[in-house]
């Protein structure tokens, strides 16, 4: 049985404890939203974004860099663009003793910093499309109650797509290939979502429109862990990008952008743990295979040995395991990388020498195998993948026990504050009705669901008028 009591009832203490206990990160950095990641933690975050990488780059996607600071005069071009985010910029003033001509902001993201350049690669159409990504730090000055991995002033892992195309079909085909990417991307890490269009009042500074990913925390409230925008012609326009066209006519150029950041970590380790720590999906787990000999000191038995030849093997074979040699007691070192959500440990003491076996412990289930170390190897893979199997299946089943459907308002707010999680109701897809079902539910609105439809007979809460669309409501992190 999973044990999931502190996992869930106090899932905020149980974040902070896991990562200081599992080497993640170190919260007590002294400036306010801003974190250290220590090495686990930075390992873990590389195979995360390794997987984001890796699916960019194979649908076409071209990784570059641009400069931290942007020039004012650049950022406040976009009008919606710098009223959303007008408030969130770190400005650097003074460069020395001098005081700035011009003031430079920390990118809180980088439409500014990158589209004026854009301008200048575009000139036809045969430059077109643009697909590039960056993985870089962004700056925030996040009001809200800030919090490692979730809601930070450094961004330290924001992975940023920006697109630019000849059509707007091509856009909207782009806003479909992202959604795809983010959808395989959080399949890979076995965590649950939502995609929701965002309703008008809580669109992207500058967007047309926006599609959100949301979770659920263990504790029942949505956290968005991914965005895609499309900005239409918004930024073409103030920045000047044109291109000339077949009929040797200039034509604006049509965007889009989408984000992730470090929040995915976050959502792969809340969606997998348990009361007793981590538990990494094997994809992403810097450790897969711990191997922990079980010496005994009355016999005379070359565990040592063999357990450094099984590390060796398993390595050749392309699995991250570790020996664990530490002169500690096995029973600390079991506790040591259960804590540190190891999918797969095994133990070899003289039995497992002599019959030529290894005890492999599963993570996950805490159940306990006997493999022929003739068939390690395969057997290995096997039980890796059951693990990854078996958590994307946990994972899945708890969120959807936190999403429910009504068609009322009363008992909207009644689960919303019963149950948490998200709440689905029809609804007429007016602005006004949108706005008054989260008032009337002291729900957020998300947004209205993608891929779904109400029923022909539902009738939107408020209006009595035929719902168009099913709107997400949930309690927000
Ligand atoms: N330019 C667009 C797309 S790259 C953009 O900035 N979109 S965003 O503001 O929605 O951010 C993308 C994602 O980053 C969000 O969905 C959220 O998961 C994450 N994010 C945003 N702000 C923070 C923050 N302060 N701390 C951690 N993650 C954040
Ligand atoms: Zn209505």
């Amino acid at each position: 049985m999973v044990k999931r009591e502190r996992w869930r009832q106090d899932f905020s203490g149980w974040f902070s404890d896991m990562l200081q206990e599992a080497d993640i990160m170190d919260t007590r950095y002294p400036v306010k939203g801003l974190y250290v990641w220590r090495p686990y933690g930075m390992k873990l975050r590389n195979l995360v974004f390794s997987i984001l990488r890796q699916l960019h780059e194979s649908s076409g996607h071209h990784e570059v860099l641009f400069p931290l600071l942007i020039p004012e005069t650049l950022f406040q071009k976009e009008a919606e663009h710098i009223r959303g985010f007008g408030g969130q910029v770190y400005w650097v003033t003074h460069g020395g003793n001098q005081k700035l001509n011009i003031r430079l902001a920390l990118r809180p993201t980088s439409e500014t910093s990158m589209y004026p350049m854009f301008a200048l690669w575009i000139r036809t159409h045969a430059d077109l499309p643009i697909k590039v990504y960056q993985v870089v730090n962004v700056f925030r000055y996040e009001t809200k109650m800030t919090k490692p991995m979730i809601r930070l002033r450094e961004v330290t892992t924001f992975k940023e797509a920006h697109t630019a195309h000849a059509t707007k079909d091509e856009a909207e085909s782009q806003v479909k290939e992202a959604i795809k990417i983010y959808q395989k991307f959080y399949d890979e890490l076995g965590v649950p979502y939502i995609v929701s269009k965002r309703p008008p009042w809580d669109t992207f500074a500058g967007a047309v429109y926006s599609i959100a990913f949301d979770t659920i925390t263990p504790d029942g409230k949505a956290l968005q862990i991914g965005t895609i925008h499309n900005l239409g012609q918004n930024f073409a326009k103030v920045y000047g990008l044109r291109y000339e066209g077949v009929d040797g006519k200039h034509h604006l150029v049509y965007q889009t952008c989408y984000g992730i950041s470090e929040r995915a970590v976050a959502a792969a380790i809340m969606a997998h743990g348990d009361d007793d720590g981590l538990c990494l999906p094997p994809q992403v787990a810097p450790v897969q295979v711990v191997i922990i000999p079980i010496p005994f000191k009355e016999r005379e038995t070359p565990v040592e040995k063999v357990a450094g030849e099984v590390k060796e093997e398993l390595t050749a074979a392309g699995i991250r395991a570790h020996l664990d040699n530490r002169d500690l007691r096995p029973g600390n070192k079991f506790y040591y990388w259960e804590r540190r959500g190891v999918p797969l440990r095994i133990e070899i003491g003289p039995k497992d020498v002599e019959r030529e076996q290894i005890t492999a412990v599963r993570r996950d289930t805490g159940e306990k195998l006997t493999i022929a170390r003739k068939s390690l190897k395969t057997q290995l893979v096997q039980v890796l993948e059951q693990i990854t199997n078996h958590l994307r299946e946990r994972a899945k089943k708890s969120f959807q026990g936190f999403v429910n459907s009504t068609t009322d308002l009363k008992s909207a707010k009644e689960l919303l504050k019963k149950r948490g999680g998200i709440v689905r109701i029809p609804w007429c897809g007016q602005e006004s009705c949108g706005k008054q079902i989260a008032e009337k539910t002291e729900g957020e609105m998300l947004g209205e669901e993608i891929d779904s439809a109400p029923t022909q007979t539902a009738k939107c809460p408020i209006c009595s008028r035929q719902a168009t669309v099913n709107a997400l409501l949930a309690k927000t992190y």
